[in-house]
């Protein structure tokens, strides 16, 4: 659909449909609590930020905008596998849903002046390589006001079980990752990806290397407290037990194209996942919802 179809039919107060990096249509919501923009390619929550406030999700300057590539920053949706593909590399990482254009289906303003909009992929929209799995419906509602809701609601529409894992794999903007402290994982059991070792969070979170962790049953909130932007961001979860907080440092940020050598600095990624043991499996006609809410304390 173009833009102006996009905005004949789901635009209105607070919303409008726009043509963004590289060409991408985004949505555009703002309202008196807060501003958001989603591309449809991938129903990828590029921005967000309350009335008045900083950034709070980050975006690299190196990020790809095309067909086919994901976006480097915001919020990527990971289904219907997290990391690699368990049994092809040669398939994308985090799948195919942050690579596929998706259909608006809904979009307006909520009951508390912030803005909706919702977003469809069902397996004719998935790219013609990465189709012939199990039918299935995705739909993604985000809500921006002064807080983001991001609702990712996977229902089987076949007659087979639908197994998977997924993420919304948040990039939080931060002032310095080594100045920043997480807390919320205190005397949680994690998977450390790099060595696969496994570990219990001994007091906050720090950074002063490559950290890339997966918390396997950890509470469902946590705080990203950043003494230079002089802020506390919380992440709130639900419909998932493990949480993945990311940052690839010096080495790894340079092995990445669509990621700047020193951008390791400015971000960090805390994530609502479904991974490792928390990986699902829906009977037909059986619906999992995944959800993360972020705000500023
Ligand atoms: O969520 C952490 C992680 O799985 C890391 O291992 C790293 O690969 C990151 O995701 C980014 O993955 P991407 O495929 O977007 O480069």
């Amino acid at each position: 659909m173009d833009l102006t179809a996009l905005n004949n039919e789901f635009g209105g107060e607070g919303i409008r449909f726009v043509s963004g990096p590289g060409n991408l249509a985004v949505a555009e919501m703002t309202n008196e609590h807060g501003h958001a923009e989603i591309a449809l390619h991938g129903a990828h929550v590029m921005s967000f930020a309350p009335v008045g406030a900083a950034p709070v999700l980050w975006m690299s300057r190196q990020s790809w905008f095309a067909p086919g590539k994901p976006i480097r920053g915001g919020i990527p949706v990971c289904w219907p596998w997290f990391g690699a593909h368990p049994n092809d590399p040669a398939l994308p990482g985090h799948g195919f849903a942050r690579i596929s254009e998706w259909q608006v289906v809904a979009a307006g303003t909520t009951r508390t002046g912030g803005s909706f909009l919702e977003l469809r992929l069902t397996e004719e929209d998935v790219p013609e390589a990465y189709r012939g799995g199990q039918p299935f419906e995705l739909l993604l509602r985000v809500e921006a006001a002064a807080t983001l809701r991001v609702a990712l609601r996977i229902k089987n529409t076949g007659m087979d079980k639908l197994e998977f894992s997924a993420a919304l794999h948040s990039y939080f903007s931060v002032g310095e990752i080594g100045n920043i402290k997480i807390a919320g994982f205190e005397g949680k059991c994690y998977l450390d990806t790099l060595d696969n070792s496994r570990g219990v969070q001994q007091g906050t979170l720090t950074f002063d290397a490559e950290t890339d962790l997966i918390f396997t049953d950890c509470g469902s909130v946590c705080h990203i407290e950043d003494p230079d932007l002089e802020r506390r961001i919380s992440v709130a979860r639900s419909g998932s037990r493990c949480a993945v907080v990311w940052n690839p440092w010096i080495e790894k940020s340079r092995r990445m194209p669509d990621f700047g050598d020193d951008e390791y600095h400015s971000m960090v990624c805390v994530e609502a996942a479904n991974a490792l043991d928390d990986a699902r499996s829906l009977a037909p006609g059986g619906v999992h919802l995944l959800e993360t809410v972020i705000g500023i304390a």
